[in-house]
């Protein structure tokens, strides 16, 4: 399978933007910047639109979605849209009982603890993914040259919620599955690898040009854990988009020392968070592959003279890299002042390109 002639790939539309030529590797005119959780509470337009509807029910309504995700994009000027949904979308789709608590995050009524749980996990239909698949067609319609990015959390990162039942620090539920019940965690792993795979081919196929697995909480993991028990499962989940051919990032918080088997599993782009320099992970990962990220989410609330010396310090290292698709080191803090994000994404695109 391919993309559809009208893909904004296919037809074009995105094909040579500043985003997917960094993400292939090319030097564009300017840094591509965007945000991660770009889309959300930082933004006045996005609490109006979001008033009495819960978060998980604005997700599955198309327009809804579409136009949060594209109210970041006029408001900065950002050059990628990143769909508005969440990690937790496959499995309301697939029929298990999850909600997002505000204040708390996602929360399942049953966790997944036995084998026989695991057993009786739903499977995914794939006419439940349709409002993905309409939502991502309004938004790229709307978005014209700017690619759309699809994304999908990564198979241990989404266990861990469904493990513990809700949101943990140390994901202890899941770390002990693995070696306690290895054959259960595994069979867990691959159930969240297929929802995840289908979720985020939905989004490809309907037009996002990029594709980014979460692996948020990854940095819980010691590297052999990571690569006996986790990346097996992330790379099955994105087996599921190799033969769609678009630029596919992978990015988790705490990985400093998980970079090169992060990149095994089979991806184009490391994202990295803020706690390695650019250049020190472009060393680590041999200097083959683009870049994205670091901005210190913590600075976002610094005074501007300190975080326009850490962005250019950002940039400086991420020159070091094949391509720099500049990003923060982790999503963007509730309570930002959206005209910053702005003011950074000024700055950035006005720095020549060495
Ligand atoms: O009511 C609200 O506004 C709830 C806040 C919120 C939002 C705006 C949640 C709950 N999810 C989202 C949207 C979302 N989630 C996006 C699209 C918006 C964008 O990026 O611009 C994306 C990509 C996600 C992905 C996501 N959900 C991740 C991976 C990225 C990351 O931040 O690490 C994770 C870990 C989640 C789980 C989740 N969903 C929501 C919360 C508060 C959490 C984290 C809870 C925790 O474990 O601490």
């Amino acid at each position: 399978m391919t993309l559809s002639a009208s893909h904004p790939l296919m037809d074009g539309r995105t094909t040579h933007s500043p985003l997917i030529s960094a993400y292939r590797g090319q030097k564009p005119s300017h840094r591509p910047v965007w945000f991660m959780r770009q889309a959300g509470r930082s933004l006045p337009e996005y609490r109006k639109l979001r008033e009495g509807i819960a978060m998980l029910d604005s997700c599955l309504r198309p327009d809804l979605a579409a136009e949060i995700t594209l109210q970041p994009v006029r408001r900065h000027n950002v050059d990628a849209g990143i769909f508005f949904s969440d990690i937790v979308i496959p499995l309301k789709l697939a029929g298990v009982d999850v909600d997002i608590v505000p204040g708390v995050g996602p929360v399942l009524a049953n966790p997944v603890r036995s084998a026989a749980d695991v057993r009786a996990l739903p499977k995914l239909d794939d006419q439940a993914l349709d409002p993905i698949r309409e939502a991502v067609a309004i938004t790229v319609a709307e978005l014209g040259a700017t690619p759309l990015i699809g994304f999908a959390g990564a198979p241990f990162t989404v266990a861990a919620y469904m493990v513990e039942g809700r949101p943990s620090r140390d994901h202890l539920g899941p770390r002990t599955m693995m070696h306690s019940d290895p054959e259960t965690w595994a069979t867990l792993a691959e159930w969240a690898a297929d929802a995840s795979g289908a979720f985020l081919r939905a989004q490809i196929e309907a037009g996002a040009s990029a594709g980014q697995l979460f692996d948020s909480w990854a940095g819980s993991l010691s590297l052999a854990d990571y690569t006996n028990h986790v990346a097996p499962s992330s790379a099955r989940a994105l087996d599921h988009v190799r033969d769609l051919g678009v630029p596919l990032v992978h990015f988790g918080t705490g990985t400093s020392e998980l970079l090169p088997a992060m990149l095994e599993v089979g991806v184009d782009v490391m994202g990295v968070d803020y706690r390695l320099p650019l250049d020190e992970a472009n060393r680590r990962l041999g200097g083959k592959v683009p870049l994205q990220g670091n901005i210190d989410p913590a600075l976002l609330n610094a005074p501007w003279e300190v975080l326009e010396a850490h962005v250019r310090e950002v940039l400086a290292a991420g020159d070091s890299a094949p391509a720099h698709v500049v990003n923060l080191g982790h999503g963007v803090p509730p309570d930002t002042d959206p005209e910053i994000l702005t003011r950074v994404v000024e700055l950035i695109h006005s720095v020549p390109v060495v």
